[in-house]
């Protein structure tokens, strides 16, 4: 028997087959790309750590996605051809969830992996130090990436499923904290005595990690089946999700909108209103999701509009709208920022962060062919090498960030 027998259910289910479809092409444009079509002298080692996280979710993309592509086809089937491989005479609701779980736990990586690499990108722009353990960074995306693969069913610990399992599964998805911490670390480290230059890119990122760090403990405790068990369907189970979403890939979105909006449209946004928006965004968050961890100890079942008024639980939800509302005005600030800047914003010219990776190479927008001269590549952080010899043949300043690049070098190629 079909609970919702109307069409849309089915729009929606063949929705999402098609735009599967679109992700997992992509994927493996983006795979193939990075494989193949890298410029002369850019190894794997000397690539941007944003392209081994891109390269990793991509990987990600392509095993998890068609999990849910065929499950969903399946759905479809008993939906419409009389298929019951989901039906509860043969424990399909459970293959269900392990199929979509197979999915839905690795789509957290695949949604934070690019988010880590923004915050690997950004970081030693503004603290103009190298990044601290690019290997050991990009390693603990390949870990990320494995052990994404290992956790699902921590996403099913009230279903019936063997002790032993839950026990596996708790442990592997402790040791995902492992390769996280590696990358705080790093992050830290590489903050760490740098010549620190606050730009709203940065202060994204840095609320970026502080944030995730709170989603990633209570992950710790959740992923802990005991606990889980006390606290499964309750509002500390969207307080985790919040901050994990909104510090692994909401904040570091607005710093790669701060940082690379010159490099796409030629204009700066403004300073003080990107501070604005950092700090409205980054309060609305804690006020918003830091009060729902209480509220799920109090019991309170999320998927809810109306709730039981026992204990604080009317004040609690009012501090969170109060919150949600402050969010709200963090994000409308970025929005009236494009707007304006893409109009009157000061002209950015191609590099004005003083930046490491290639893009800045070019003019702001890029042309449509990106480089005149494909330029050669000699380490990590190329546009210091290009500024270094730009400074060398000028007879000025050597020191890498102290030079510019005239726009006559950008069309020989240096
Ligand atoms: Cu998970």
């Amino acid at each position: 028997m079909i609970h919702t027998p109307n069409v849309g259910a089915d729009a929606w289910i063949m929705g999402l087959v098609v735009s599967g479809l679109g992700t997992i092409l992509g994927a493996v444009n983006i795979i193939t790309t990075i494989l193949t079509l890298r410029a002369p002298g850019l190894t794997m080692f000397r690539m941007s750590v944003f392209t081994w996280n891109i390269l990793f979710t991509a990987l990600m993309v392509i095993m998890a996605f068609p999990v849910l592509t065929a499950a969903l086809l399946v759905l479809e089937a008993d939906r419409r051809l009389g298929a019951h491989v989901f039906s509860s005479s043969v424990a399909g609701p459970m293959l269900w969830q392990h199929l979509f779980w197979f999915f839905g736990h690795p789509e957290v990586y695949i949604m934070v992996l690019p988010g880590f690499g923004v915050i690997s990108e950004v970081l030693p722009v503004f603290a103009r130090k190298p990044i601290f353990g690019y290997k050991a960074i990009a390693a603990s995306t390949v870990a990320i990436a494995f052990l994404g693969f290992l956790t699902w069913a921590h996403h099913m610990f009230t279903a019936p499923i063997p002790e032993g399992i839950l026990v596996f599964v708790m442990l592997s998805s402790y040791f995902i904290a492992v390769p996280t911490g590696v990358k705080v670390l790093n992050w830290v480290a590489t903050l760490w005595r740098g010549s620190i230059e606050f730009r709203t890119p940065l202060l994204f990122c840095v609320g970026a990690i502080a944030i995730f760090l709170i989603g990633g403990i209570s992950g710790i405790f959740l992923a802990t089946f005991p606990i889980d068990w006390q606290v499964n369907e309750t509002y500390f189970v969207v307080a985790h999700l919040h901050f994990v979403l909104l510090g692994g890939a909401v904040m570091p979105i607005f710093a790669a909108i701060y940082y690379w909006f010159p490099k796409m449209t030629g204009r700066m946004l403004s300073e003080g209103l990107g501070r604005l928006s950092c700090a409205l965004i980054f309060l609305g968050i804690l006020t918003t999701f830091l009060i729902q961890h209480v509220m799920g100890l109090d019991g309170m079942p999320r998927r809810v509009y109306e709730y039981d008024t026992v204990g604080h639980l009317q004040l609690y939800n009012v501090i969170s709208t109060i919150g949600s509302f402050i969010l709200a005005a963090g994000v409308a600030a970025t929005v009236v920022n494009v707007v304006l800047s893409l109009r009157k914003g000061t002209v950015a010219g191609p590099d004005p962060w003083q930046a490491n990776t290639l893009e800045w190479f070019t003019a702001s927008p890029p042309p449509a062919n990106n480089f005149d001269v494909v330029p050669l590549v000699r380490s990590a952080e190329p546009m210091k090498d290009i500024r270094r010899e730009v400074a060398r043949r000028s007879g000025g300043d050597a020191s890498p960030s102290g030079a510019t690049v005239p726009a006559g070098a950008r069309q020989v190629g240096v």
